[in-house]
């Protein structure tokens, strides 16, 4: 079946390049790779293809490059990518998939590089370090460090992927050790022209940090060399369901957790979040906890958090960290439409629980689309948090000098169906910046958005502030003199 697509896809392009009547040749870039590797390109309508096109959180990513490239070693990642650059040809990255940025780990009518098969995950127990390649979803790195009693500063979801380690990344050790950016200590980094360089504090520093926070604009990373740290035989750890009767207390914990549990016990993690279901009309919050220490009682700074009404909680003492991302992750699912926006404030009483009623007003109203879902949740990034980061070697997110703990706030929509997605995502877009816009007369905007958690149309680099952006293009110029991750590759840009 692939081996008919292509040589039709080959028949076709040279009907094509013959014709008169173009005026620039028509590369067939699925072809140029095919032809150096032709058992790692995937057309439509082969197995390898219908698998890589579910490989998509939200549908809305699902799109319909010519062909998937999925290589095995980084010397094939470098060949592609000089190959592709050099035909002018339009390509994606796509690591775990999680995004829902459409257009940034998929595209339509041109290739797509899938990291699939990149599931190195070596722990050095010695040094402290995982080397882990980007195919991997986070619950086989858990698992991997597990075996060592050692854990990373990852995602906290079984089936997410290590694009996070572009971003920022929120984690269960966020309070203590920082963001996942700076625990990154090296990447391996194929750049446009298909050179192959570590990007480290101590090779190419200037990528390194431009990478902590600068995406897909330098290249594809096919190895992450994380930290991991030592955890204690057994932690406590679980998930907490809360119902409506919960809700009028929710915000104020959440408060708390931004301002003092976060701040000043720091071997905590909670992930704040409600969600509002369309089918029952009722809020509900699936909460993550951990607490990184060895004893069977909560702490006093997280107590409060089961003194309110619950209804499921199952937080235990465990030996391991990848179950309770199997745990987070259950009722997350591939295949809806989806749309997340985020913005930063600075963490305020009054306005979380402004914001979550403001958001629950809206999410009702949206409550008759099929499949309808919305999510909220509230994450701090406390000022410890950022010197972490600066103790690291610096990144490029601008978040130098807060000296309260900042929340960065997550909303996201569902629909079942593509047809609803138009109106239900500008309708949501519309009340997240008229909800932003409040926060600025409330004077409680931070300019910070997460790439994480942002939509494709929210301008992420630019909210790093001028210097970074300068800073940024300075290293584009440099190892991508020809623009080529800026005009052939989607997702978020430098601006220019
Ligand atoms: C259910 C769920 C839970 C989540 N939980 C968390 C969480 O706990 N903490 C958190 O911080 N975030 C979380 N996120 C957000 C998540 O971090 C982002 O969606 C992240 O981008 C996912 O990475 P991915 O590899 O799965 O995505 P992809 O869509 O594959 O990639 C995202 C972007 O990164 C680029 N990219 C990926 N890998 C490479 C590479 N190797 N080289 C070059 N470019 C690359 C892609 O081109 C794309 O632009 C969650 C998202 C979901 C849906
Ligand atoms: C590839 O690009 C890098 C960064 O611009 C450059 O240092 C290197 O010399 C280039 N290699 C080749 C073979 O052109
Ligand atoms: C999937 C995704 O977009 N992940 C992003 C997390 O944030 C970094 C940069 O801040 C991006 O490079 C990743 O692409």
């Amino acid at each position: 079946m692939a081996r008919t697509a292509s040589l039709l896809a080959l028949v076709s392009a040279a009907v094509v390049s013959a014709s008169p009547l173009l005026e620039t040749r028509q590369v067939d870039c699925c072809a140029l790779i095919e032809n150096v590797y032709p058992d790692k390109i995937s057309y439509p309508g082969s197995s390898g293809y219908v698998t890589e096109t579910g490989n998509y959180w939200s549908s809305t990513c699902s799109l319909a490059p010519n062909c998937y490239f999925i290589p095995d070693v980084t010397a094939e990642v470098a060949t592609a990518v000089g190959l592709l650059t050099a035909n002018s040809c339009t390509f994606s990255v796509r690591a775990g998939g999680h995004h829902s940025s459409v257009g940034a780990a998929g595209n339509t009518g041109g290739v797509t590089i899938a990291l699939t098969n990149f599931k190195q995950r070596d722990i050095d127990p010695v040094n402290n370090i995982a080397s882990i390649g980007p195919g991997n979803r986070f619950h086989e790195v858990y698992t991997a460090a597990d075996a060592y009693n050692k854990v990373g500063v990852l995602g906290r979801y079984a089936q997410v992927g290590t694009g996070l380690l572009l971003g920022a990344g929120l984690s269960y050790l966020n309070n203590l050790e920082g963001l996942s950016v700076d625990n990154v200590v090296a990447r391996e980094v194929v750049l446009a022209n298909g050179t192959v360089v570590i990007a480290s504090a101590d090779s190419h520093p200037d990528l390194h940090k431009a990478l902590k926070g600068g995406g897909d604009n330098f290249g594809v990373i096919t190895r992450y060399d994380i930290k991991v740290f030592d955890y204690p035989e057994t932690i406590l750890g679980g998930l907490v369901t809360y119902g409506e009767e919960a809700m009028p207390f929710y915000d104020d914990l959440t408060y708390h957790y931004h301002v003092d549990a976060a701040v000043n016990d720091k071997l905590t993690h909670i992930l704040p979040q409600w969600g509002f279901n369309g089918a029952t009309g009722q809020r509900e919050s699936f909460t993550p906890f951990l607490y990184l220490n060895q004893q069977s009682q909560l702490p006093p700074s997280l107590q409060p958090w089961v003194d309110i009404p619950w209804v499921h909680n199952t937080i235990r003492e465990t030996p391991d960290l990848a179950p309770l991302s199997f745990e987070n992750h259950d009722g997350y699912f591939n295949g809806d439409a989806q749309q997340q926006r985020t913005f930063t404030i600075f963490a305020d009483r009054e306005f979380f629980h402004e914001i979550s009623e403001r958001f629950h007003a809206f999410a009702q109203s949206w409550a008759h689309i099929e499949g309808f879902y919305a999510l909220h949740c509230k994450m701090p990034i406390t000022p410890y948090m950022v010197e972490k980061g600066i103790e690291n070697g610096g990144n490029v997110l601008g978040l130098e000098g807060i000296e309260q703990t900042l929340s960065i706030q997550y909303f996201g929509v569902t629909a079942k169906n593509l047809e609803d997605a138009d109106e239900l995502f500008a309708a949501h877009e519309e009340f997240i910046e008229n909800l932003r816009e409040i926060a600025r007369e409330k004077g409680l905007l931070h300019r910070y958005i997460m790439w994480n958690y942002s939509a494709f149309n929210q301008a992420v680099i630019d909210s790093y502030g001028a210097d970074n952006v300068a800073f940024l293009k300075q290293v584009a110029e440099a190892y991508d003199p020809t623009g080529a991750f800026h005009t052939l590759v989607g997702g978020q840009k430098i601006p220019q």
